[in-house]
């Protein structure tokens, strides 16, 4: 087809589309190559208590924990991990099987360097819009201690325990960890000094933004290495608890 051809209505159909699909690749703040997660759905409440008996999780797909983002190579008796997603209208689910060989909560006070002690660290997006969540709830990081306490930064800029959103158990299998939890989902409108706030109701096709992560001390003062489930391409790898564009897909199915 010559240019002669196009008649002018096709044509400013043409340009609105270039112009369209110019403005959503210029608002994604996603890095590129994120993995997505289609998760499956439980009618039935799950028991939280590291042991992965229930029916859904034998539909859900594994995934590695795999990318290091801090920290020299390390060994597979060092650390292993592997996670699964679920979720209910009112919950989404993990379960998160982990090989550490030395556990270690060296402060005893959950708000003091808790990204040192072995922790296992959930990032969620609500609405998987990516962006800046440092000071702000566009995007939680709770960073799961072991003693199942989940830790944040809130909008005052000083660490927070959120604990009252994550049910959290785990179990040694073996030479594994079993890592059961149950997170209500709360929205970028979340305010920590309210009482009243409501986590959202979870559907089919709704897309959230998630990643997982495992800070690894085995003995030192700070934590030896950092792995996560998703790739860093460019920039400080360890930038999560502050870019929700490092983030995967998570959709969720019937
Ligand atoms: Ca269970
Ligand atoms: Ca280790
Ligand atoms: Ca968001
Ligand atoms: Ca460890």
């Amino acid at each position: 087809m010559t240019s002669r051809n196009v008649r002018p209505w096709r044509l400013a159909g043409m340009l609105l589309l270039l112009v369209a699909t110019a403005s959503v690749a210029g608002t994604d703040t996603h890095s590129a190559g994120r993995t997505e997660y289609f998760a499956p759905k439980t009618e039935v409440p799950l028991t939280i208590d590291g042991i992965a008996d229930e029916r859904v999780w034998e539909s859900a797909e594994w995934r590695d924990i795999k990318h290091r983002w801090l920290g020299p190579e390390y060994s597979s008796r060092d650390f292993q991990g592997r996670y699964k997603l679920a979720w209910s209208d009112g919950r989404l689910y993990v379960l998160s099987e982990i090989v550490d060989d030395v556990l270690i909560d060296s402060h005893r006070d959950p708000l003091q360097q808790y990204w040192d002690d072995d922790c296992l660290e959930i990032f969620i997006d609500e609405d998987r819009s990516g962006g800046d969540h440092q000071f702000n709830h566009n995007a939680f990081a709770y960073h799961m201690s072991l003693d199942n306490q989940a830790i944040d930064i809130g909008t005052d800029k000083r660490a927070r325990n959120y604990s009252h959103h994550v049910e959290s158990r785990w179990r040694q299998h073996d030479d594994k960890l079993v890592w059961e939890l149950a997170i209500d989902v709360y929205s970028d409108d979340y305010v920590d000094t309210s009482a009243s706030n409501e986590p959202v109701a979870l559907v089919a096709g709704k897309v959230l933004g998630f990643m997982i992560a495992y800070c690894d001390n085995d003995g030192s003062e700070l934590r030896e290495n950092f792995v996560g489930s998703e790739s860093v391409p460019e920039g400080p790898k360890d930038r999560g608890w502050i870019d929700a564009g490092l983030f995967g897909s998570l959709v969720l199915v019937e």
